[in-house]
């Protein structure tokens, strides 16, 4: 198997600086030294520099939740890629559902940002993912496909090489309502052969397809076992060492 199997955790707007600290040190302290997936952690912002001092010297990354794409200037609020880099992360979770319900994102500024995080050498995680009245309507492998199309747009095959890839059904979510592993599988193998078709076979074939939405020490085992996912994007499992260890450690 030529992908790494990826573990992130996405903390969301959860933990203080000193629960950040004591959560980045146990995962950085019981992880095996075996560990077949590459782990990762997504801190607020805020707590992007105490974690990356826990993590420093250790094979576990950092990512941050969002970004802006321009790389400096008056834009008050925003964060730049430049600034993540300089920070220590290594990559950058965009398009996250929640920044699409609640902040506005679409594919176009998904794009955008994408472009921006590649120009400072950060990996861009690009989530997509259909919503419940999507599905029952018949129309996630429509939504999937605009998605992809619209995020990677203008985009060489050479870029699309540093992205991973999570789908996030949106019903699947902080819901407990994980999809099952035929759904996930389904729907990551329509990704694959989609990249294929449209950029390259040998870049869809290597490229992490991670799946996210309510993954648990109990589901992950099976999730991770189907041919075409190679990982998860963790929420609320991630907050606590025990169960993201157990995720990290794929169920076994
Ligand atoms: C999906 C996931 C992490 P949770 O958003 O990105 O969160 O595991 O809580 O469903």
């Amino acid at each position: 198997e030529m992908r790494r199997p990826l573990i992130a955790g996405n903390w969301k707007m959860h933990l203080t600086l000193a629960e950040s600290a004591a959560l980045a040190r146990t995962v950085r302290t019981d992880l095996k030294e075996t560990a077949v997936a590459e782990v990762v952690l997504a801190p607020p912002f805020t707590a992007l520099s105490v974690v990356a001092q826990e993590l420093a010297g250790s094979p576990v990354q950092l990512a941050a939740q969002d970004v802006f794409w321009e790389l400096q200037g008056a834009y008050t609020g925003a964060i730049s890629p430049r600034m993540l880099q300089d920070v220590g992360c290594r990559y950058v979770i965009i398009g996250h559902s929640e920044r699409r319900q609640y902040f506005g994102e679409t594919d176009a500024t998904v794009n955008r940002k994408i472009k921006a995080v590649l120009t400072v050498g950060l990996q861009p995680m690009m989530c997509i993912g259909e919503t419940l009245a999507q599905r029952e309507a018949e129309e996630t492998l429509a939504v999937i496909t605009s998605q992809l199309t619209g995020g990677l747009a203008d985009l060489l095959p050479e870029e699309i090489n540093r992205l991973v890839i999570a789908y996030e059904p949106v019903w699947a979510i902080g819901t407990g309502r994980t999809a099952t592993p035929e759904q996930a599988q389904e729907v990551h193998s329509f990704i694959r052969q989609l990249l294929a078709k449209q950029v390259r076979p040998d870049i869809a074939y290597g490229l992490r397809l991670l799946y996210g939405g309510s993954v648990t020490p109990d589901n992950i085992k099976v999730l991770a076992q189907a041919p075409d996912i190679d990982g998860a994007l963790v929420g609320g499992a991630s907050l606590k060492a025990d169960s993201f260890l157990k995720i990290a450690a794929l169920g076994n």
